[in-house]
């Protein structure tokens, strides 16, 4: 049987998830991580945490100049958000096509943003654009000591 070259980098691409206030506040927590669980990824790196204004204000910088940006900010600091680091074979876009669209009406069902969400301003949950962009944002949201390196026995067996 020839198996598909998968190199270690892709296989190895990360990308960062963040569940926001409103998917704490509504209990989603559980039901996220588990999508991606389930989907075949290794977590990385997890923490509970209430993000400071500067980190969310520097996470969507790209963003600064549209209107929406200081209720952005607002909203992502009215809570505690689960920050995660998930790693796996194209995993950067999977997760995207797993949140579905920022808009949860453009969302199809199946994704977290068509399954439990209505509204671009409380859509749930964030995840990487780009594999520069997910190597950016897990830089600024954790240190190189909370990713942590462990062998996964089902990434052996596959
Ligand atoms: P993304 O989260 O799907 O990558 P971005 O365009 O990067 O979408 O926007 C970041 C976040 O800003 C969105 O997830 C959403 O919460 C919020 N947002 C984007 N566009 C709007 C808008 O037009 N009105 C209000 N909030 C918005
Ligand atoms: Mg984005």
């Amino acid at each position: 049987m020839v198996r598909p070259a998968l190199t270690m980098a892709s296989i190895a691409e990360r990308t960062f998830i963040a569940i926001k206030p409103d998917g704490v506040q509504r209990g989603l927590v559980g039901e996220i991580i588990k999508r991606f669980e389930q989907k075949g990824f290794k977590l990385v790196a997890m923490k509970f945490m209430h993000a400071s204004e500067d980190l969310l204000r520097e996470h969507y910088i790209d963003l600064k100049d549209r209107p929406f940006y200081p209720g952005l900010v607002e909203y992502m600091h009215s809570g505690p958000v689960v920050a995660m680091v998930w790693e796996g074979l194209n995993v950067v876009k999977a997760g995207r096509v797993m949140l579905g669209e920022t808009n949860p009406a453009d969302s199809k069902p199946g994704t977290i943003r068509g399954d439990f969400c209505i509204q671009m301003s409380r859509n749930i949950i964030h995840g990487s654009n780009s594999v520069e962009n997910a190597e950016i944002e897990i830089n600024l949201w954790f240190t190189p000591d909370e990713l942590v390196d462990y062998t996964c026995c089902e990434h052996e067996w596959i």
